[in-house]
């Protein structure tokens, strides 16, 4: 069966980009065994202000330490970092952004959540999604899996027991379909996110929202549909980041013949302004991508 190894030469990427991808793919092992011994929360906070879970600092702390004694990349910006790492003895010019721990207050629970990866070429992370060589996530799920676009199509591997990732599914494509997922409370969505959401569940759509983004796309990818982390009374930017959430799953879901909006502009073209940019993010299959922009279009 084709391994992560086989599937990257074939694919054609270079030794440096398919060892980046093997390095923090096999990081999913010690992640997977942190977690009993990492259940609580930490007493830090990140820049948002948000909690940290032991094993949001955890991850961050393994992932980024493998990235920098790797040499393989130059700079480095982490969701629970405030500020860009520079790594000046690296021997190439790769460039990663990551969320480490996604999902990370569903650890309590059992419930499946994830590792997300972007990477660039030319040493800088300050670029448009659209620039990544690559994306990925890995999903601690009943399996763990890794969902990967070198930008030839989307491949879905299975981690086993050997550490070894084989493949699961070529040429994954995103299905039309009905499934919705959306953040925030319904009292402070936009009146344009309520108009959507509204006309789909009227036509049929069934909610699915765990509240973990990447478990909540992965369900998206396989039976079709639209997640949502809409604009919000308030906060207008809504929760999700451009750089970590929005720019490597909007790649692996364009690949898979999906989409990726903030209702009005594909996000995989947004310059983005500083790390730690939020977005209002719609992914999904093309059906609903495109009822989102008429929606948005409708009010402008
Ligand atoms: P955590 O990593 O703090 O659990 O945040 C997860 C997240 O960024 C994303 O994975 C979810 O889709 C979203 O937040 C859930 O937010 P709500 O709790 O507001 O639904």
């Amino acid at each position: 069966m084709t391994t992560l190894h086989d599937y990257l030469e074939s694919a054609g990427c270079d030794e440096g980009l398919t060892t980046l991808i093997e390095l923090i793919a096999l990081q999913a092992v010690p992640i997977r065994e942190a977690f009993i011994t990492h259940q609580s929360y930490a007493s830090t906070e990140n820049v948002y202000g948000e909690q940290q879970a032991a094993m949001d600092t955890w991850a961050d702390e393994r992932i980024t330490m493998v990235l920098e004694e790797s040499g393989l990349v130059r700079e480095l910006s982490s969701e629970e970092q405030d500020e860009i790492r520079t790594f000046s003895d690296a021997k190439y010019d790769y460039a990663v952004v990551m969320d480490p721990m996604d999902g990370s207050s569903l650890i309590q629970t059992n419930l499946a959540v994830g590792t997300i990866v972007g990477i660039y070429d030319g040493g800088k992370v300050l670029q448009p999604g659209r620039h990544q060589v690559a994306a990925l996530y890995m999903l601690y799920g009943p399996m763990t899996t890794l969902t990967i676009t070198v930008g030839k199509g989307v491949y879905i591997f299975a981690l086993d027991h050997t550490g070894v990732y084989r493949l699961l599914e070529a040429e994954v494509r995103m299905p039309e379909g009905n499934l919705y997922g959306t953040g925030g409370a319904r009292p402070d969505w936009t009146d344009e996110h309520a108009e959507f959401i509204t006309e789909i569940e009227k036509e049929g759509a069934k909610l699915r929202y765990t509240g973990s983004y990447v478990a909540d796309f992965h369900q998206i990818l396989k039976y079709g549909g639209i997640y949502c982390y809409p604009a919000l009374k308030g906060k207008p930017d809504g929760k999700l980041r451009l750089m970590y959430e929005a720019n490597p799953i909007g790649f692996i879901a364009e690949q898979a013949g999906g989409a990726i909006t903030n209702g009005r502009q594909n996000l995989l073209d947004v310059e983005p302004g500083t790390a730690h940019q939020r977005t209002p993010i719609y992914v999904g299959s093309m059906n609903m991508i495109g009822r989102v922009r008429e929606c948005f279009a409708r009010r402008e």
